[in-house]
């Protein structure tokens, strides 16, 4: 089977063309992952390429050694993944070691996976084993209002996760866990992807400081939409905060337990406080 006849890859080019159109994507801003199953690497395997050589991922995720994943390339962008996914995406593979990658499919034209990769595979190697295998979908974006709020809300996983739960009720049915946040730092490396995966042992979603956010999924459906319920709710925050520094009413402590109890969720009760 072709890899661009696949569901996979059609869900995956899908999710970015979503995402473009939610304005989440300036020129070649953000990047996404998927962990392929066993099943698809088999169903594609005449349609790879296992001539490239390997390079450095610049991080090591032991995990992962030998699983095969799509990727958006470096540069590229997200605007044209849909139309171009072979000139804008990749499949690679991780050697035996989990320090090492090649380019098995994609990339036509040229180029590497994101410069994201290391935060990208180290996100996957902690979710993969949070999840039970559950989570396979990595995605970062660089949505407006997200990184608007992060240079007026102090950086803690706290108050963040309180400002979004607190702008929309299904907030914390959707992320009972909240948020986690991590402060400015320089990105497309090793130290950004230590700090992320750290935070993804506690979270779902990963705000970067100034920069975006992060999201980790069980397809793609559930990537996308996490993003967009956090961006909306940061969306209502930065609105309210544009009129006025005093709310005169929100959702409280109260009713956070409320919710909780209704929906049978285990919230996060050290952001209630
Ligand atoms: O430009 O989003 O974080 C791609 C990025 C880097
Ligand atoms: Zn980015």
């Amino acid at each position: 089977m072709k890899v661009l006849d696949t569901q996979f890859c059609n869900g995956f080019a899908t999710m970015a063309n979503d995402s473009w159109n939610l304005g989440y994507h300036e020129r070649n801003g953000g990047n996404f992952s998927y962990r392929l199953t066993d099943e698809e690497v088999d169903s594609v395997r005449d349609d790879l390429n296992f001539d490239r050589p390997f390079a450095e991922i610049g991080t090591e995720v032991p995990d992962l050694a030998g699983m095969f994943f799509m990727f958006t390339g470096s540069g590229k962008f997200i605007r044209w993944v849909k139309e171009k996914t072979a000139e804008t995406c990749c499949i690679i593979e991780i050697d035996e070691t989990g320090t090492k990658y090649r380019i098995v499919w994609g990339l036509t034209e040229g180029g590497r996976p994101t410069s994201e990769l290391p935060t990208h595979l180290m996100n996957h190697q902690v979710k993969m084993r949070k999840t039970n295998g559950a989570h396979r979908v990595i995605f970062h974006c660089h949505p407006t209002n997200v990184i608007a709020m992060t240079f007026v809300v102090p950086l803690t996983d706290a108050e963040i996760t309180r400002a979004l739960w607190e702008s929309m009720t299904e907030c914390p049915v959707i992320f009972p866990d909240g948020v986690g946040v991590i402060p400015w730092m320089s990105c497309g490396g090793r130290a950004i992807a230590v700090e992320t995966a750290k935070k993804m042992e506690h979270y779902d979603a990963v705000v970067w400081a100034h920069h975006g956010l992060f999201c980790s999924a069980d397809n793609f459906d559930n990537a996308i939409g996490f993003a967009h319920c956090v961006e909306k709710s940061a969306d209502i925050y930065m609105k309210v905060r544009a009129v006025t520094d005093h709310k005169l009413q929100t959702i409280t402590k109260e009713n956070f337990l409320e919710l909780a109890k209704d929906f049978g969720l285990t919230i996060n009760e050290a952001f209630l406080n």
